[in-house]
């Protein structure tokens, strides 16, 4: 019989081995680095690549659907081409209620002109002065995700979190709109939170939450 400590480590070697072959290699179509550090962490069990990571510096596919879950589907379907393995993709953004949910699917590129987008600063001042002094400041974050599998199959699902536009920046962690999106139940902006507690409550959060809930299921 072998002696205990090699049968600990045999042990250790079968646990890694079962975690390795539940976890799987999941290309995320995005080339928003603040999305992928968050996703990375949601999706912790599996490994997440980014385009770039195989030589596609440039992926940006054109964004042309009415709605999150289009662009999803459009920039999930674009990296299976290029990639031929399990793609996840994100399209996400914030609707402002008074503003009739603009920015929404034109978050990232709100108020740019061609050729010159606009900082995440400018972008968050441009959301501000559009809304004055407007009493109603209610908003949320949008998530649409997209898990394609192969060519004809795929998941997806879309969440959000509800919140209110404040009057100025506030906070100086996370990306885009978050410095002006309060949550009125914690008394701060998303930007106030540290990536864990963000994560807990997002919209990307909650979606992510939900992929990672069916790679587990023995479905997929
Ligand atoms: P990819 O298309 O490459 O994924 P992107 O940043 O262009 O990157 P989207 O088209 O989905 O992604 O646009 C999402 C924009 O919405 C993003 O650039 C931010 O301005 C905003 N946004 C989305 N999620 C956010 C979050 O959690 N916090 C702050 N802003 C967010």
């Amino acid at each position: 019989m072998a002696p205990p400590r090699f049968r600990i480590l045999r042990g250790i070697a079968f646990l890694h081995r079962i975690w390795y072959y539940r976890s799987m290699t999941l290309w995320f179509a995005t080339g928003n680095t603040h999305k992928q550090a968050e996703l990375a962490a949601i999706l912790s069990g599996h490994h997440i690549k980014i385009p770039a990571q195989g030589g596609l510096v440039d992926f940006s596919p054109p964004e042309t659907g009415n709605a999150f879950l289009d662009n999803a589907l459009i920039k999930a379907q674009a990296l299976y081409q290029a990639v031929k393995a399990p793609v996840i993709a994100d399209d996400s953004g914030l609707c402002v209620d008074a503003l009739e949910g603009r920015p929404g699917i034109y978050s990232s590129r709100y108020g740019a002109k061609p050729g010159e987008p606009l900082s995440s600063s400018a972008r968050n001042a441009l959301i501000l002065q559009e809304l004055g002094d407007r009493p109603q400041r209610s908003a949320r974050f949008v998530c649409a995700m997209v898990l394609l599998l192969s060519p004809d199959r795929f998941f997806a699902v879309q969440e959000t979190l509800e919140g209110e536009i404040l009057r100025e920046e506030q906070g100086s962690r996370g990306f885009g709109y978050d410095p002006i999106f309060y949550i009125p139940g914690l008394g701060c902006t998303l930007a106030g939170l540290t990536p864990e507690e963000k994560n807990r409550i997002s919209h990307r959060g909650k979606a992510g939450r939900r992929m990672a809930a069916l790679l587990s299921s023995g479905e997929v």
